[in-house]
Formats: C-alpha cells, structure tokens, sequence
C-alpha cells in the first residue's frame, strides 16, 4: 500500500511538474519572451547562491559533528610520540585545503550568479594576462612548497630508525595466514637469528637456529605488552603473502614482505588505561559496552589498543587481530620475566633440538694431484638443460626447482618450470630414456618414506606423460632415505636429502 502511494506520489509531481512548465510558457508568450528570461536567470542565481551555502554548511556542519569518530579528534588522539606530528600534518593539509574548497565554491557560484545572462549584457574575453598567470602559479607554488616541506620533515622522522647507543627494545612480527608471531627477545635482549629453511611447523615456527644462544631465551606472545614511553622497533616480516603490520592508534603501520624485512619504530605515550581514562571524558564512551548488560561495564572501561592486518590477505585475514596492552615499565618486566621460552617449551631436548650438535668428523683431507682432483662425495649437479646436453649416460642431475606440497605428493606450480624443460628435453632428443628418482630424510616410518619418494617420483612422470612424453621412456623409482646425500643430522642437512634426482639412462 505505502508502495502504491509513493509510486502514485511521484507520477503527480511529474504531471504537476509538466504543468507548471506549460503555465510558465503561457506566462512567458503573455509578458514577452525577454522579461521571462531575466527573472528565470535570476531565480537560478539565487538557487544556486543558496545551494552552495547550505552545501558548505552541511561539509562543516557533518565533520564537526562526527568528529569524535575520526583518528586525530576527540577521543582518537594519537598515543605514539610520531603520530601527534603525523596529525598536525594532516591538520595543515585539511587547513589549506579548507581554505581553497570554501573560497573556489564560493567563487564559483557567486560568478554564476553575477554574471548571469541580462539583456545587453556582453561577454568579457581576456587573451592572455601575465598578472593573472603569475598570481596563480606563485600562491599555490608556494602553499605547495611549505606542505611537501613538512611533509617531509614528518615522514623522516617517523621513519627513523634507532640511533647509535640508543635504548630500545625490539619485538620481531611474522604474519601468516592467518596470524601473527610475534616474538621478544627475552632476557639478553637481542633476537636470535633465523633460517627459513629451518621452518618446522609446531617445532620451530619461525626458522630460529638453535645453535644461536640469542635465540634460547626468545619468547613467543599472544599479546603484545609494551612498556610506555620506551622506543619500540618492530622488525616485520612474513612468510607466505604480503600482510601489512598496522596499529591504527599509534599511527604505525608497515607492509609485511615475504623475504624483505622491514621495520617501524615508534614510542607509545599513554597506557591503556591512560587511554581509557581519556575516553571516559566523552558521553558517548559512557554507554554499557554490551547493550544486553545495562549495568555491565561502559565502553571505556572495554577499551583495547590493536594490531590489525591492513592487507586483504585471503579468506581469513579478519582473523589477524591482536590485542596491545601498554603498560608501565615495572608491570612489562614482571610480565616479561613470567614468560616462557619458545625453545624451552617446544623444543628442548626433543628430536629436532640442534641447540648441541655433534661436531661432524671432519672430511679426509685428500691433496689434489693432477690425477685425483675429483672430490670424494660430489652432490649431484644441478639440472638444466645445458647440463643435460653435456652429461653421459648415467649421469644423475638433481632437480632444484621441482618442490611438493608438504608430506604430500602434489606438485607446487612452480615446478612446472624444470619439469617443462624436461618434457622440451625428451621432445628433442628422441632416443633419450631417463630415470626420476625420490628421495627423504630420516624423519618418521621408513616405509611411509619410502611410498611417500615413490609417489613423488611418480607425479613427476606423470606429469611429463601429459605432456606427450611416452610413458616407456621414463622410470619413476623412490628410495625414501636409503640415500641420503649427506648425514642427516642437521635441518639443512635434511632438506639437502629431501630432494629429486634426474638420471639419464640412454641418450
Ligand atoms: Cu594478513
């Protein structure tokens, strides 16, 4: 019903619209075509005069009244040291800007409405004016000068980094999909080195190499806890996409690179519960925080810094929230001295501790004469298709580049690449027969090892098949860790076996 009113609504304005319209052109036959024009001129000046006054107003009018809702205002003042300047700028920008928005507005509708169209009236044409051009080139040239000088003033010092014998402390965040390490260095100060090619899920989530002793007292956090008024540099990094470190009320906010580090430094000024008690002081902080629990605490009372991700990383990325508690620096010390250890938690003393590894019995020494300059365990060459040209009939070249998904036997799109080549390879020299073969470390059942190579060496077949490569001409063979390369007593050692090979059988 209320539907057909307001349909019927609109099409009664449309008729009285028209209507006025064939009144107004009577009008104009009976008082004369001219006179019309005129007024009709007049009342649209006018019209327009007004709209750009209520226009600015409501511009005004709407900032000021949501102001408490913007970062910078009200209660969302910056608690970092940088981010106070990072405002101001923002503020002298919003300034001049401002200035410009009203005034060419304002000047816009008021020539509209000045010169509108009057019986003999003439139009004014100015060819060229150098007063004219200089005046607005220099007023913006300069205005412009002063902001980018600033600007740049700002950003230097928000991107600093720690200075020479400056006290800090340096907390490391890893994003992922979807969450973040975050790691502090523990009682000596400094974060141990990493490895990516260390990296064991639940055993060692971040590469750390457990033969770095700065590594033994890093500890891993839920929460960040920092202590107020101490110069934090957070080292970002990443392991899968690119994720983005932003803590919106310290105005920090840096990419997270996959395999390009970088950093942010920046003083927090307020406690939360400084911040907290800031908020207190606006009426809209002092409603229940939970609108089911009237008497239950206000939103003040709830109020929690954060750490988001500000990249749209993938399906989860929602879910890369964490809370950031700044504290004093007596409170962070007790907290810190209650942690434990990633290392002592997880991986002392089990099998994959490498913190003491037996010192490998060093290799023969063998003087190179002019005979014998062959060394004793060569690893395999590396694949590719020059290497495969030169080689001789059972020469075995290891593919680098053919990866599968972890303890799985699916190819990663990557391989494609070297696989490719092989298929270029067979294609070409027509007698050529190879063999693939698998290989593992010595982690888990050997038989499953053993499946797990053999599967592996088989996918890669199958993938050189559908690519029109016959299936006789291939040999897929898996020899789980019945061959390792070399002991299998480091992590990068393992990886070192974990490998596949590519042998020429015939050529
Ligand atoms: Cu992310």
């Amino acid at each position: 019903m209320t539907g057909l009113i307001a349909i019927a609504s609109v099409v009664l304005l449309g008729v009285v619209a028209v209507q006025i319209g064939k009144i107004s052109d009577i009008f104009a036959k009976i008082r004369g075509e001219e006179a019309s024009q005129h007024e009709s001129n007049l009342f649209n000046g006018r019209l327009g005069l007004f709209f750009v006054v209520s226009f600015l107003i409501f511009c005004v009018g709407s900032a000021w009244y949501y102001k408490n809702d913007m970062l910078g205002y009200g209660p969302h003042v910056s608690a970092s040291a940088h981010g106070e300047w990072l405002d101001w700028l923002f503020n002298v920008t919003l300034f001049f800007t401002g200035i410009v928005f009203v005034l060419t507005h304002l000047a816009l509708f008021w020539f509209a409405y000045k010169y509108r169209g009057e019986t003999g009236r003439k139009s004014l044409f100015i060819v060229h004016d150098n007063k004219l051009e200089v005046i607005w080139t220099a007023i913006p040239a300069v205005v412009m000068f002063g902001l980018v000088i600033s600007g740049l003033w700002v950003w230097n010092n928000a991107m600093d980094d720690i200075k020479e014998g400056e006290d800090y402390l340096e907390i490391e965040a890893t994003g992922s999909q979807f969450l973040w390490d975050i790691r502090y260095p523990g009682k000596d100060g400094a974060l141990g080195t990493k490895n990516y090619k260390l990296i064991l899920p639940g055993k060692n989530d971040l590469g750390q190499d457990w033969r770095d002793a700065k590594n033994l007292d890093d500890f891993k956090a839920d929460e960040i806890v920092l202590p107020v008024g101490k110069k934090i540099r957070v080292r970002i990094t990443a392991k899968d996409v690119l994720h983005n470190f932003d803590l919106p009320h310290f105005r920090v906010k840096m990419d997270a690179i996959p395999g390009l580090p970088t950093y942010f430094v920046f003083t927090p000024k307020l406690t939360t519960e400084q911040y907290r008690l800031q908020l207190k002081k606006y009426a809209d902080q002092n409603v229940p925080y939970d609108a089911a629990e009237p008497n239950g605490p206000k939103r003040w009372e709830k109020f929690e810094y954060e750490l988001a991700c500000a990249e749209l990383c993938g399906k989860g990325h929602f879910s890369m929230r964490k809370l950031v508690k700044i504290v004093t620096p007596q409170e962070y010390e007790k907290w810190a001295a209650a942690q434990v250890p990633y290392y002592e938690q997880n991986v002392k003393g089990k099998e994959w501790d490498t913190s003491v590894t037996v010192e490998p019995t060093p290799a023969p020494v063998v003087e190179p004469t002019a005979t014998t300059a062959v060394p004793a365990a060569a690893a395999p060459a590396e694949f590719s298709a020059a290497a495969v040209e030169k080689a001789a009939a059972g020469s075995v070249l290891q593919l680098n580049h053919v990866t599968f998904a972890s303890a799985s036997s699916a190819l990663t799109p990557e391989s494609s690449k070297e696989l490719d080549v092989i298929v270029e390879l067979l294609k070409k020299s027509t007698k050529m027969t190879v063999e693939i073969d698998g290989h593992t470390d010595n982690v888990g059942d050997k038989a499953k090892n053993k499946k797990l190579s053999e599967d592996r060496a088989k996918a890669v077949e199958a993938y050189v098949e559908s690519k029109g490569i016959a299936k006789e001409r291939m040999n897929a063979m898996g020899y789980g860790d019945a061959k390792p390369l070399v002991p299998n007593t480091t992590p990068e050692n393992k990886q070192k076996n974990r490998r596949t090979e590519f042998k020429i059988l015939t050529k």
